[in-house]
């Protein structure tokens, strides 16, 4: 049927195609549907009983899909995957009743990552997190976010942010970064932590800026982190440095840090197990998204949920990540966050696939990717699965079949 072949253009056909855009707020499904694939971008969507009008002169290798489902690229869209150590330790110590406020009060928590982080390598700091990063790539995770915030001086900030950056030259992976600054107080600011917003603000997000290092600016607004004054000088500084901003708010309480990053348009606000009315209304207003946690709130142990209702009543995109870090949320599999967030948050199979992919792209402001769309970029993902809901169904199961990553297939579980 093609005129010559080449390998760099495909022709997905017989596939169930799961979030199709069909305009800019509903997202549909396919039941028997074609891609087309044309340098590392869609070309072609559409039922397969339309395929002969598209059919012409198109050079390419053609796939059978066999009726699995195609969904886009996963997106992992908060994570801290670059880290020195592990704290397994205080998994433990968690099991035998203490919280994770106490363990971070007594010195450990994100301070001793941070001590181990500034002890290792921006090489070996990169090659952990590309090893961690393969158990989410084997799921069709096609791109990440990465926060910095185990550094807390100029240096080691750097260095992961350098970490996060190497990585999308490891791996067939979009890497988008966080400065995270804001994160804990680190102990040499000891009783002082207006002087260390004055550092982050003054001399670390300068310097990330200056070398290009981060897309975004996040921060941690609690009890055991910064207040909404000190989070709002962060803001004020990333505006002056014409970048985005994002917050980790309302986890453990409500401080109102939602309002505060909808103020400042935020990309998005992060866990909110704790958010009120008033916070749902401000991110609906400032079109922030609601990302929402499940690992953090099941390895807490917590019981205060997210108020999803009312951030679909107010129709608030809501996106879902892993939160990887070695703390509250050592969890290295989207798929099971995805079910996480189905069976302790009440979302649908349905929307839990839209907040890893169209929902998790706006709260990355991508807005190349998400959806399966002309013109996007294609990376796809065929599951050896016939509908949504078999990727959430059975915790522990991965039917990931085969990755397009940029329209080149980057993963593949045997023939066709
Ligand atoms: N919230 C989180 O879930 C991570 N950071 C944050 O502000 C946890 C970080 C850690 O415990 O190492
Ligand atoms: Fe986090």
């Amino acid at each position: 049927m093609s005129k010559s072949t080449s390998p760099n253009n495909y022709r997905l056909i017989n596939a169930r195609l799961a979030v199709v855009v069909s305009s800019e707020t509903e997202h549909r499904s396919i039941a028997n549907g074609f891609v087309d694939i044309a340098n590392g971008v869609i070309s072609g969507v559409g039922e397969m009983s339309t395929l002969s009008q598209y059919n012409d002169e198109i050079s390419c290798q053609t796939i059978d899909c066999k009726g699995r489902l195609m969904t886009p690229g996963l997106i992992d869209c908060h994570t801290h995957l670059v880290y020195g150590g592990a704290r397994q330790n205080e998994f433990e110590q968690r099991l035998t009743g203490l919280s994770y406020e106490a363990i971070a009060r007594s010195g450990g928590g994100i301070k001793s990552t941070v001590a181990a982080t500034r002890k290792t390598s921006v090489d070996v700091l990169a090659q952990r997190a590309a090893e961690r990063l393969d158990c989410l790539l084997a799921e069709g995770v096609t791109t990440v976010e990465i926060k910095s915030g185990y550094g807390l001086d100029t240096e080691t900030e750097l260095k992961m942010l350098s970490a996060a950056r190497k990585i999308e030259k490891m791996r067939a992976i979009d890497v988008k970064t966080s400065f995270l600054g804001a994160h804990a107080l680190p102990d040499e600011y000891a009783g002082r932590s207006d002087e260390y917003i004055d550092h982050v603000c003054n001399d670390m997000l300068p310097a990330v800026a200056a070398q290009g290092l981060a897309d975004a600016v996040d921060g941690f607004c609690e009890g055991i982190a910064f207040s909404c004054d000190q989070i709002e000088r962060v803001f004020k500084a990333a505006v002056l440095h014409g970048l985005p901003v994002k917050l980790h708010a309302e986890q453990l309480s409500n401080l109102g840090g939602a309002a505060l990053a909808a103020r400042y348009g935020a990309m998005s606000v992060d866990h909110i197990e704790y958010l009120d009315q008033e916070g749902v209304d401000a991110i609906a207003a400032s079109g922030t998204v609601a990302t929402v946690l499940p690992g953090a709130f099941y390895y807490l142990n917590e019981s205060q949920k997210p108020p999803i209702q009312a951030l679909r009543d107010a129709g608030v995109p809501i996106a879902v990540a892993t939160d990887h870090n070695p703390g509250s949320s050592p969890l290295l599999s989207l798929l099971a966050t995805m079910n996480m967030v189905c069976v302790l948050f009440g979302l649908t199979p349905q929307e839990a696939l839209l907040s890893v992919t169209v929902n998790a792209a706006k709260a990355l402001r991508l807005e190349d990717r998400g959806v399966i769309a002309v013109g996007n970029k294609a990376d796809l993902v065929i599951w050896q699965a016939e509908a949504e809901v078999d990727l959430v169904y059975s915790l522990g199961k991965n039917p990931c079949h085969t990755v397009f990553k940029n329209g080149q297939i980057v993963l593949t579980k045997g023939e066709n």
